[in-house]
């Protein structure tokens, strides 16, 4: 069991903190003490009263959706897993992946066109399957295409028809992966030679409907509904911030330069702190749509600044929902990896750094997955 063997305090409540007892004041529970053993520390009741949170919510699905990954389960079907590349966090679902074990997936990573072009992309492929296998997804093959601009669909056509050895073919993946476009560039060059139609149905015994494409008299491609997206920061905030939050085009990686006690804001809707001292040089990959503005503090504390910003709404975007710093989201983040990092916050973009010990804040609208990871796209530091 982890001990205390320094006193610290609550950096919230001033208590002395203990993890002998709960009923007393000051109490922290050991494992936080062993995840963080350098880290600012809350004691339990501020960590609560305060709403800071350590567990990012999993995208959740209903046990309709459950029946549909048993039939696909039980007919050892091909999966064709569609992720969104700029933002797949989202996708990896614990209870998907046990509920498709041992099933074959093709992987592919859509919308292309909205990461930098210089970004190489078979490291791209690379990174992507690594981090579905690490999930325990059973990854065939992996293909990185693009429905706007035509990149790779027809090398992800020959892949699907190389693994389909015989068998249905699924379309699984979050909302607004991009499942219907890619079904839809299919249809362009598809030639029914079979005796069945193209239906919309619905999956037996469930109130989901999908559509239904005969590849041979006895095999199909099936379109399924997008699994949940709730834990995005696109379903927390109004269509109209969502349109600017989204990328249209490549996002462009912004520099940013930051030391004890910088943050950044993204809008009026999330903001990431540097707690440690640690200089860190940092990018930010997000809608050029977003502005991104850093502040420190003289006095060493920006709560003041980031509530004016979130009550305000005086960044943009800013959404109706988020007032004040209730209704929000606060994680905090002990990097303990080197290399190349990011942290990013579903929806809505990452930034990247060099791993160096570094204590991050986060503040995200409630519900909002915050991860971090090794970087998607490498920066030279
Ligand atoms: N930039 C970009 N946008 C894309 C791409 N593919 C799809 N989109 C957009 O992403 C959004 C969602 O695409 P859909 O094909 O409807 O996604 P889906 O996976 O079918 O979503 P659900 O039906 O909700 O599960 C739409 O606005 C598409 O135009 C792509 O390659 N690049
Ligand atoms: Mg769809």
């Amino acid at each position: 069991m982890a001990e205390l063997n320094k006193l610290q305090r609550c950096y919230h409540c001033g208590a002395l903190l203990q993890t002998e007892d709960p009923s007393k004041e000051g109490y922290i529970s050991p494992d936080i003490i062993e995840k963080y053993p350098e880290g600012l520390l809350l004691c339990n009741n501020c960590y609560k009263t305060e709403k800071f949170n350590n567990n990012p919510q999993e995208a959740t699905f209903d046990e309709d959706y459950t029946k549909i990954l048993k039939v696909i389960h039980s007919k050892k079907a091909l999966v064709v897993y569609v992720v969104d590349l700029f933002s797949f966090e989202g996708s990896f679902i614990n209870k998907i992946i046990e509920l498709l074990e041992g099933i074959d997936v093709l992987v592919v990573a859509n919308k292309r066109d909205l990461l930098p072009p210089d970004v190489n992309n078979e490291e791209l492929k690379e990174y992507v399957a690594h981090r579905l296998r690490v999930a325990k997804f059973k990854v065939v093959d992996t293909v990185i295409t693009s429905t706007s601009n035509g990149y790779n669909l027809d090398e992800m056509f020959k892949l699907i028809n190389k693994y389909s050895e015989g068998r249905d073919v699924y379309f699984i993946g979050a909302s607004t992966s991009g499942k219907s476009a890619l079904i839809s560039e299919f249809l362009k060059q598809y030639l029914n030679n079979t005796s069945k139609m193209i239906v919309t149905f619905p999956f037996d015994n469930t109130h989901l409907r999908g559509i239904r494409i005969p590849i041979t008299n006895k095999t199909y491609i099936y379109e399924t509904p997008g699994t949940s997206i709730d834990n995005s920061l696109l379903s927390k905030v109004e269509r109209t911030v969502v349109n600017t939050i989204v990328p249209r085009k490549a996002v462009v990686a912004k520099k940013l330069n930051l030391t004890k006690d910088t943050c950044v804001m993204f809008g009026s809707l999330a903001c990431i702190e540097l707690l440690s001292k640690e200089k860190t040089q940092a990018y930010a990959y997000l809608s050029d749509k977003v502005e991104v503005r850093t502040h420190k503090s003289i006095v060493g504390d920006n709560t003041k600044y980031i509530t004016s910003v979130f009550e305000k709404g005086s960044l943009k975007p800013a959404s109706e929902k988020i007032k004040s710093i209730k209704d929000l989201d606060v994680y905090e983040f002990q990097i303990t990896e080197e290399g190349g990092r990011d942290i990013g916050i579903l929806g809505l973009g990452w930034i990247n750094f060099k791993g160096n010990k570094q204590h991050f804040r986060i503040y995200v609208p409630k519900g909002v997955y915050v991860y971090t990871t090794r970087s998607k796209i490498k920066n030279d530091f």
